[in-house]
């Protein structure tokens, strides 16, 4: 799963120059073990809340390849019939509600699932997904504060990139301690290894059991980078906000490849079943991209369906 995420934002990166896909892309290249990681520990019921970095989110939540690329080109076939574009994909059916390109809009739309199901008596979970910028809105400490009284079944999930936009934590926040911001309000936190995928996936799975159990929500931090520039396919160093070599750094801690080699030296799987993964991923990506570029646009006369 966080191969066919690269590949394919590695291939949106590649055809966003064409002027095809209409909308603005945020790139997770770099950051996908926290989204498998906490996907995966969760069930097919369960809902997920996003941002305008999204395209992990809702691959790994169990969304469609075709559906997702389609909806980057606007077409009638995307996942929100090629109205809402890359920040706003939403898929009820996976359980991908919503993404806000609102920063923290997440927050408070997962804390509003999981008081409905704390309320209806079932045993489901709602994530919020949200960046360290996401951390610094008062909602964020409001349904944290909230989500605790009344015990709900939300895990909140900062990916902590380190940036917002162009400015670095450090002199945005007066403290680097997302994890423990939930402390004062009784909800446990813990900082992850956000690129080590199994780091993420312990952690969430026990959050969930946390939320299953009824003991309430839980914070997760998880540390992690994204290689490409804010908005759009291009790396960004030369902006002069943060260096090459901080990047590179960074991409030696690739969480794909760190867990390829793990898989491989624990004699799981071998480097030719990982090439062939990477031929099927290719192909799936690249039958997407043309199911996405040959299929219809919307009717006009749908332009004011779904409008609200
Ligand atoms: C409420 C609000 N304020 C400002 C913006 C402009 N904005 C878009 S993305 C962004 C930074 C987001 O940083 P972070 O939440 O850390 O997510 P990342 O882009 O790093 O994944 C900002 C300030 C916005 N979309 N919404």
């Amino acid at each position: 799963m966080m191969l066919l995420i690269r590949r394919t934002e590695e291939k949106i990166g590649e055809l966003y120059p064409e002027q095809e896909m209409k909308c603005a892309v945020h790139l997770s290249i770099g950051e996908e073990a926290s989204a498998v990681g906490v996907c995966a520990a969760l069930r097919g019921d369960d809902v997920i809340y996003s941002t305008h970095r999204c395209h992990a989110h809702y691959l790994a939540k169990g969304g469609n390849l075709k559906r997702m690329v389609a909806e980057l080109y606007g077409k009638a076939a995307g996942c929100c019939r090629g109205k809402g574009g890359s920040m706003h994909l939403a898929d009820p059916e996976v359980g991908m509600m919503g993404s806000s390109a609102i920063v923290a809009g997440s927050i408070p739309l997962a804390v509003g699932s999981a008081l409905a199901f704390s309320m209806k008596g079932n045993d489901r979970v709602a994530v919020a997904l949200f960046g360290d910028g996401g951390a610094e809105q008062g909602s964020f400490t409001e349904c944290l504060s909230f989500a605790s009284l009344k015990s709900l079944p939300v895990i909140f999930v900062c990916e902590n990139n380190l940036y917002a936009t162009h400015t670095h934590i450090s002199a945005r926040q007066s403290k680097d301690n997302i994890h423990q911001r939930g402390e004062p309000y009784g909800v446990p936190g813990t900082q992850i290894d956000g690129n080590d995928v199994l780091a993420v996936y312990e952690a969430a799975f026990q959050a969930v059991e946390r939320c299953r159990l009824g003991k309430g929500p839980s914070l997760l931090e998880c540390r992690t980078y994204r290689w490409r520039g804010h908005v759009g396919p291009d790396y960004d160093y030369d902006l002069g906000y943060r260096s090459k070599q901080e990047l590179e750094e960074w991409m030696r801690r690739c969480p794909i490849l760190t867990y390829e080699r793990s898989l491989v030296s624990a004699g799981i799987c071998s480097q030719s079943d990982l090439d062939l993964i990477r031929e099927e991923v290719d192909e799936e990506v690249a039958r997407a991209v043309t199911f996405a570029k040959s299929s219809p646009e919307p009717e006009m006369d749908e332009l004011l369906q779904d409008v609200y």
